[in-house]
């Protein structure tokens, strides 16, 4: 599944392909979020033509919740469904349930927990999150796991960590003993958990490993610690990941936590911020960061950046663009989505340009500052 194609000089940044039913995915990969079959306020067509998305990732909580697995299935599974021809990742819900649901209640068959919808109650287990990922037919489904939050003390983590374990575990034998209820075969990715401690990470890494997963993700992160300890535990579990398979960091980060976390040996990354803070006028460029409802913007009659293939960089005045947000205009939040999601592609290639002609080493820490800074 995963081909490692190169190691770069004097940092862990890696390039390789990923080849799925629905395309192959060349790494390091950002996969842009549509939780409910929709990556926000960004076309399907748009992903594809403007953003050079390969990949985009889907929520189990959410999809199974509303609409509900019976109109997916009867729709021909989730690629059919949404209109994607193309990879799909599906999170198990796992980090979902502990986000946004109300008395969640852990035991050891699974996780229970009532809609954050209407309050009906449900129990995910490692073996039905495989179950409904299987109807919902994502090219990558994830493992059931729980993301403890930070700080939490030695012996939660441990405990937790175990938890996820044993899950683990039987969710790689429920997937083993099941197979693709459609044309196209699937993977299955498990996580490492471990919180903030460098002992439980290095034995979650290493009991993740053995338990042969197609792909391995870093959970537990980003939840809240500081960015250093969350770079530090990165580099630590991936001293311990095995080198053909693709690792993924889950749920970050800015523009810069990318190339920090390349450099120490991810192949993949998801998360919100690049829409969600889009729709809150947070735009990305290659000189920094804007925030469009500033008053600096309300005169500036050029557009941003006229050599940056985007419609909000290169076709409209700035003045406009903040005219649309201060208006609240549907068109803002389009053009800035799509902005920000093509930017974090375009950075993606610029990285394996970098790794290929071996200057990522000299360029990533200075770029990352740069990428950092607000405008
Ligand atoms: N587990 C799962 N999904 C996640 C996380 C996790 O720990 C995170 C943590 N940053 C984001 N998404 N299953």
């Amino acid at each position: 599944m995963f081909d490692l194609h190169k190691t770069a000089l004097s940092t862990k940044a890696r390039m390789g392909t990923l080849s799925t039913d629905h395309g192959t995915i060349s790494t390091p990969i950002f996969m842009p979020v549509g939780t409910l079959g929709t990556v926000k306020a960004v076309k399907q067509d748009e992903l594809i033509d403007k953003v050079k998305a390969q990949i985009i990732l889907g929520n189990t909580y959410h999809l199974y919740l509303r609409p509900g697995c019976d109109i997916i299935e009867n729709a021909g599974g989730l690629h059919s469904f949404i209109n994607w021809d193309h990879p799909i990742l599906t999170d198990s819900g796992g980090y979902q349930i502990f986000s946004l649901s109300d008395n969640r209640e852990l035991k050891e068959e699974g996780a229970h927990f009532k809609s954050h919808l209407d309050g009906s109650k449900h129990l995910f287990t490692p073996e039905n999150v495989v179950d409904i990922q299987r109807t919902l037919g994502s090219d990558i489904i994830m493992v059931l796991d729980e993301c403890p939050p930070y700080p939490s003390s030695r012996d939660y983590a441990k405990e937790s960590m175990e938890l996820t374990h044993r899950w683990e575990k039987r969710g790689r034998q429920a997937f083993l003993n099941t197979s693709s209820k459609y044309e196209h075969g699937q993977f299955q990715f498990g996580i490492v958990q471990g919180g903030t401690y460098p002992d439980l990470r290095k034995e979650s890494s290493k009991y993740v490993t053995d338990l042969d997963f197609e792909g391995i993700a870093i959970g537990g992160l980003s939840v809240g610690e500081p960015t250093e300890l969350m770079y530090e535990m990165t580099d630590l579990n991936t001293d311990y990941l095995p080198e053909n398979k693709p690792r993924y960091l889950m749920g970050v980060g800015k523009p810069a936590n990318l190339l920090h976390c390349i450099a120490r040996g991810i192949d993949m990354f998801d998360c919100v911020l690049p829409t969600r803070n889009a729709r809150n006028g947070q735009i990305f460029t290659r000189n920094g960061y804007i925030n469009i409802r500033n008053a600096k913007w309300k005169n500036h009659n050029r557009p941003l950046d006229p050599d940056f293939p985007t419609d909000l960089c290169s076709q409209y005045k700035m003045s406009y663009i903040h005219h649309l947000f201060r208006n609240s205009e549907l068109l803002g939040l389009e053009l800035a989505s799509l902005h920000n999601l093509t930017f974090y592609l375009w950075l993606m290639e610029k990285v394996k340009e970098r790794i290929a002609n071996d200057s990522f080493h000299n360029w990533y820490q200075e770029k990352a500052k740069v990428l950092d800074t607000k405008i």
